[in-house]
């Protein structure tokens, strides 16, 4: 893909420029609806809030934890808006042990006013009435965050079993509460006097929505608040979680914003530019209904010594593009062009040189792209590819005028660089030639190796590969397994750590070549997730500290070479037990601790009663582990998938890189790698 985009580097066509539709932020016809219906009841309001309740995918998309998770961004969200417009520093967060979830902010707080064309409270429109949560009444700035999950504080009522809200401001304190999906509870009260301003919105999600777990993930919360900290750089988000003995408290805020995340992510790096460079620009553009709103861009670039030319992550509107699209495309062109020119102006390429690619100057490069957009269009598979032509020449022009002054006032840190994309460039070619002839005996070779114990189906969607550490516990699993649908591919002993290896090494390895050749789609550029053999790719391991390490080794190498893999959750991670119970001539399994001791008491044993202990597949004979661990009925596997691309690439190079401590640790500790991934 490098080189053709040099081609149409050239301006953007007339007609494609700012040319939106506004959005119907304020829904009018809502709001004159619900004032239509007000006098005397509230039920047509209502009945938009049981819409959200009887198809709620329509709006968060699942009902499952992700969605569970949603609903919080949703609220932070608004306190970012109003920081955003200038109103408010500081959001905190706080998980309440019932699993409710408080979010306070300091800033303007929830109009209370009658809102005249729905006749209630700004409070009560902006949480019942679908989409008004935007600037009825309020000055500028459009509703930045959202998007994707930007539902509106209405659908967050609709789905909470009790929702609360409580705003200072015009000298007073007022509350309201909602209940069993967005009922108010009366109108709003003014109940004391305050000379603050601010919301605060609790609520506890209803668990006949969230059937599948009600459970917030700390986690997953917090990397989504240090992820809202790093894009809105100056805000301090705290985040406190009230549910364990001790309450756990963390405090985010990067008054260096996506500076501070370029150099977060490259925190186990070693930088060419210690400090980031930092491109940003504005342009005002005129909606079709004549009002203005402006267009913001800002990009931060580290180059470093990886060799990964994927180190790009985009935001529009503070959610995360994960397929790229026009901003990525704008810094594509800049890159490519302005380090062509720089690089021919002080002849580190002569006359009759070839360009470089995009790749060779994006090898080793960490940027975030953040652009602030009034009327985003997603396009992509999973719509999460910002498709706004526009937004392509402004990222590039921000870009190009940025990082050429950088390279003029930096020319020490230039010339690292530009001899880091001159050896990317001729490291490509050495490369081409040593993955050429795999590609001969491991791609285009159709053989499959040796080892690979194949199913007999064809039909990759009902195909399984389990790739097994040690050939005992291989050996067991052939034998074990449903030679229809699943393949086993023992693995002897640990992988290559394909972070820390020269590339001939890694195409020479044997262990690697067997992978690549059974799941039969390729790597890196050329990978094609079409051509995959099989639907799920199982790592089965060890429980163990050599277990876990070859789990990583193994998940570093699909993220380094097939990622699609990972970003479509076509890898798993089997659960094989830890414990084994004989108790009148049958087997009990336990896959934990806590699990053992629940047998224990189901079983009614008495104290000593004897167990196993696994130390290993190995100990498992063929039956046992298909029961246990390879039987579809009644195995457990985790999924794993790649939510926050920036925090896997930290917590790879973590754990893979030069630094030892970090994997020790996380070995000792033995954490579950997936923890670090934030599924
Ligand atoms: C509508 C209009 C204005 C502010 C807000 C909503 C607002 C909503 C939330 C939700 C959580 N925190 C919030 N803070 C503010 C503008 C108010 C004005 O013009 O004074």
């Amino acid at each position: 893909m490098a080189d053709e985009e040099n081609k149409n580097s050239g301006t953007v066509p007339e007609e494609d420029r700012f040319t939106y539709v506004k959005e119907d932020v304020t829904n009018e016809k809502a709001l004159e609806k619900a004032k239509a219906d007000y006098s005397g009841s509230d039920i047509q309001v209502l009945e938009g809030l049981e819409a959200v309740r009887k198809r709620p995918g329509m709006y968060i998309a699942t009902t499952a934890a992700p969605g569970l998770h949603h609903l919080v961004w949703e609220i932070v969200d608004n306190a970012i808006d109003e920081a955003l417009a200038g109103y408010c520093k500081n959001i905190e967060v706080t998980i309440s042990p019932d699993n409710s979830i408080t979010v306070k902010d300091d800033g303007r707080g929830v109009p209370v006013d009658t809102v005249a064309k729905s006749g209630l409270s700004g409070v009560e429109t902006v949480f019942t009435i679908l989409h008004a949560g935007g600037k009825f009444g309020g000055d500028g700035g459009y509703k930045v965050s959202g998007g994707l999950h930007g539902v509106g504080a209405s659908v967050v009522n609709a789905l909470s079993e009790w929702l609360d809200v409580t705003v200072c401001r015009d000298g007073g304190k007022f509350f309201l509460r909602f209940e069993n999906g967005g009922h108010p509870v009366g109108h709003l009260k003014r109940i004391g006097d305050s000379n603050e301003t601010g919301t605060t919105v609790s609520f506890k999600p209803d668990p006949t929505i969230f059937t599948e777990t009600q459970v917030y993930n700390y986690d997953t919360i917090r990397n989504h608040m240090r992820q809202m900290a790093f894009l809105n750089g100056g805000i301090t988000i705290t985040l406190t979680d009230l549910r364990g003995e001790e309450p756990v408290k963390e405090s985010f805020r990067y008054d260096g914003g996506i500076r501070e995340y370029v150099s977060y992510i490259d925190s186990n790096k070693v930088p060419m530019n210690p400090t980031p460079i930092y491109c940003q620009g504005a342009e005002e553009v005129t909606l079709l209904d004549g009002t203005k709103e402006r267009i913001y861009a800002e990009v931060a670039l580290q180059w470093t010594d990886s060799y990964d030319q994927n180190g790009i992550y985009s935001f529009c509107n503070n959610i995360s593009t994960k397929e790229g699209g026009t901003h990525v495309e704008g810094l594509n062109l800049a890159l490519n062009r302005i380090i062509n020119d720089y690089a021919r102006k002080f002849k580190f390429l002569k006359d009759d040189d070839k360009n470089f690619s995009t790749d060779d100057c994006r090898e080793g490069l960490t940027a975030v792209i953040s652009v602030k957009h009034p009327n985003p269009q997603y396009e992509g598979q999973t719509k999460t590819k910002l498709g706004n032509s526009e937004v392509r020449k402004i990222v590039s022009t921000v870009v190009a005028d940025g990082l050429s002054q950088w390279l003029l006032e930096n020319p020490n840190e230039a010339k690292t660089i530009i001899s880091k994309v001159q050896l990317a460039s001729k490291a490509r070619e050495a490369a081409k030639n040593a993955r050429e002839k795999t590609r001969k005996s491991a791609m285009e070779l159709t053989t499959l190796p040796g080892k690979l114990a194949d199913c007999s189906s064809k039909d990759p969607a009902i195909c399984e590969l389990y790739i097994v550490e040690g050939n005992s516990a291989g050996g067991s699993a052939k034998n074990g397994r449903d030679r229809e649908t699943q393949a086993i591919l023992p693995l002897r002993g640990k992988i290559l750590n394909v972070e820390k290896a020269r590339e001939d090494r890694i195409w020479a390895n044997a262990e690697i070549g067997n992978m690549i050749t059974a799941i039969g789609a390729g790597v890196r550029e050329s990978f094609d997730i079409s051509k995959i053999r099989y639907n799920k790719i199982v790592i089965m391991t060890d429980a163990d500290v050599d277990g876990d390490h070859i789990r990583i080794l193994l998940l570093t190498f699909f993220y380094r070479f097939m990622r699609p893999l990972l970003d479509n959750g076509h890898v798993y991670i089997a659960q094989p037990p830890l414990y084994k119970i004989d108790y009148k001539g049958s087997p009990y399994y336990a896959y934990n601790d806590a699990q053992l001791e629940v047998l224990k008491k189901q079983l009614n044993l008495k104290a000593g009663y004897p167990f196993q202990r696994y130390k290993g597949l190995g100990e498992m004979d063929a039956s046992q582990l298909w029961e246990t661990t390879m039987d579809p009925k009644a195995r457990k596997m985790i999924r794993i998938t790649v939510d926050d691309a920036a925090q896997a690439e930290k917590a790879f190079t973590e754990l893979m890189g030069d630094d030892v401590a970090p994997r020790r640790d996380y070995i000792a500790q033995n954490a579950k790698f997936v923890k670090n991934l934030d599924i």
